[in-house]
């Protein structure tokens, strides 16, 4: 999936003075504990968790459940009973978000995403008593123990499973939402739990996978972030990573690695590199961080140039076969409609940020050139039926209709007339970030209930299946629907899945203590 739109010839080019003052604002994470509420032997019903689970043997599968999702590192003892310990014991562990993660068998994967994402690990445990220390991190609420071979002269005695969890986030700065409304409240708290598992050193996109930065994400983590756990210092050490480590022509790649050296991925996408200008437009906004602005304007202005290369002689962004844009998951989505609306939001917000630095001029190029673009994407209006169309094929998803309305393309009566209509429309959005453009453009043409009904219904589901973070992917129609062919490599602590507390508190405010 990923290696269709490598940039042939790649090469990252490095700007020490950004990376230098991003490191300043590396965050040190903070450590809790945690240890598991509730043990289930060999698929018996779950019992309350005590000190010690005894007499394990070949072929015995415990489980553990935490009791809710934690990300960090697992630690666990085993003493023995019955003779000296004759042979090592081989066991089995998985970790999952979900119970259907565990124990997934490699040999049964389906997925096109590499498996080695799978939470798995086969040890030997040589002496007894010992004290066992997992070296990765792991984003899980459930664990697998199980016993693949042991010496029957002996059984193993599980003590201590404990998990030194970390993140960047302290939740207690978050004041609660200001309201009470029950279902707000559950909503609001697993947004908050979903973006705390997700603020590791940067903002990660999810603490299982991808474990890393990605544009889209950040937006909107970083949107939430504002509102809740306010480490604006956070956003500003992503926006200065992604500027310092910049692809070929100076393109802000779609994601980039931390670990083990800072490093762009050479995934380009269109919107992705557009959403930079989002993210510090909302920065700005937020913080009024003029010295932070004036540093990563010009990585800002470089994103419109090159999303102009795209462009025909009608100002409209060309569209291709390959995944030059995400938009959403979804077989078949066209891309074209919505990548201009965003091409459109990108030039008003640069052309705001220019009028903040006095450069008028800049300003009102950029003004004119949104105008032009906005004239394009009317090319793609059905004046008959009321309706953006997309691609050669005139495709109507509600992608390209949403995205239309959040551009400002269109008078708000009719506006609100095509929202109204979509449920009559193919090509539904597959994943909580796309809903969340939904309820963005709900909220822009004065259909706020509408999407806190819709709020309700999305999210509320996931809390229903007994979540308490958000997925990565998510069609309460299709629950078997995976964008990667498997349920099990999906990432069930999702950062852009973390915005109901965005709009909770948005639209309800903070309590007043
Ligand atoms: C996946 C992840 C990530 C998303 C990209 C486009 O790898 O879900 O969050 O931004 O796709």
């Amino acid at each position: 999936m990923a290696s269709t739109n490598s940039l042939p010839g790649f090469q990252m080019t490095v700007n020490p003075v950004f990376i230098e003052k991003a490191q300043e604002l590396k965050p040190l994470l903070r450590e809790t504990m945690a240890s598991p509420m509730r043990i289930s032997l060999d698929g018996g019903e779950w019992q309350a968790a005590g000190e010690s689970i005894p007499s394990l043997h070949e072929g015995s599968v415990l489980r553990l459940d935490f009791g809710h999702h934690v990300t960090g590192y697992v630690r666990f003892s085993f003493d023995t009973e019955g003779s000296p310990p004759d042979a090592p014991a081989l066991l089995e562990l998985s970790f999952g978000e979900k119970e259907l993660e565990l124990g997934a068998q490699l040999e049964n994967y389906k997925g096109n995403l590499t498996a080695s994402w799978l939470q798995q690990e086969r040890i030997h445990v040589d002496e007894f008593p010992c004290t066992i220390k997992l070296p990765r991190r792991y984003a899980f609420r459930y664990v697998e123990i199980k016993i693949l071979a042991i010496s029957p002269k002996y059984q193993l005695v599980l003590q201590n499973v404990d998990t030194r969890c970390v993140s960047s986030a302290d939740i207690l700065q978050v004041k609660a939402p200001d309201t009470q409304d029950t279902e707000l409240c559950q909503l609001d708290k697993a947004g908050i739990w979903t973006l705390h598992e997700c603020m590791q050193d940067v903002f990660e996109d999810g603490p299982k996978r991808d474990r890393r930065m990605w544009l889209g994400d950040l937006y909107l983590q970083a949107k939430t972030n504002y509102l809740t756990f306010g480490n604006t210092d956070l956003v500003k050490r992503c926006l200065y990573l992604f500027a310092g480590l910049r692809q070929n022509e100076g393109r802000v790649g779609a994601t980039l690695f931390v670990r083990p050296r800072l490093q762009v991925d050479d995934i380009y996408l269109f919107d992705y590199a557009l959403f930079f200008i989002f993210t510090l437009y909302d920065y700005y906004k937020y913080t009024g961080d003029e010295e932070t602005l004036q540093e990563l304007y010009a990585t800002a202005q470089r994103q419109v140039e090159i999303a102009s290369e795209r462009l025909d002689e009608h100002g409209l962004v060309k569209d291709s076969a390959d995944w030059w844009c995400f938009i959403d998951w979804g077989e078949g989505l066209n891309k074209q409609c919505s990548a201009q609306a965003v091409f459109i939001l990108a030039l008003e917000k640069l052309s705001w940020l220019a009028e903040v630095l006095g450069r008028n001029e800049e300003k009102q190029g950029f003004f004119t050139r949104m105008e032009k673009a906005k004239r394009a994407i009317m090319r793609l209006y059905d004046k008959d039926k009321k309706v953006f169309r997309s691609g050669e094929a005139g495709q109507v998803s509600w992608h390209s209709q949403i995205w239309a309305v959040l551009a400002g393309v269109l008078p708000e009566e009719e506006a609100r007339r095509l929202l109204l209509q979509l449920d009559r429309l193919p090509f539904k959005p597959q994943t909580p970030f796309m809903h969340h453009f939904y309820l963005e453009a709900l909220c822009k043409c004065r259909f706020q209930d509408k999407a806190f009904a819709h709020m309700k219904a999305y999210w509320g589901a996931m809390l229903q299946e007994g979540a308490d973070t958000y997925y990565e992917s998510f069609n309460p129609d299709a629950r078997d629907f995976s964008p990667y062919g498997a349920k099990e490599i999906e990432s069930y602590c999702h950062a852009w899945s973390c915005t109901p507390a965005y709009f909770i508190r948005k639209y309800c405010g903070v309590a007043v203590e």
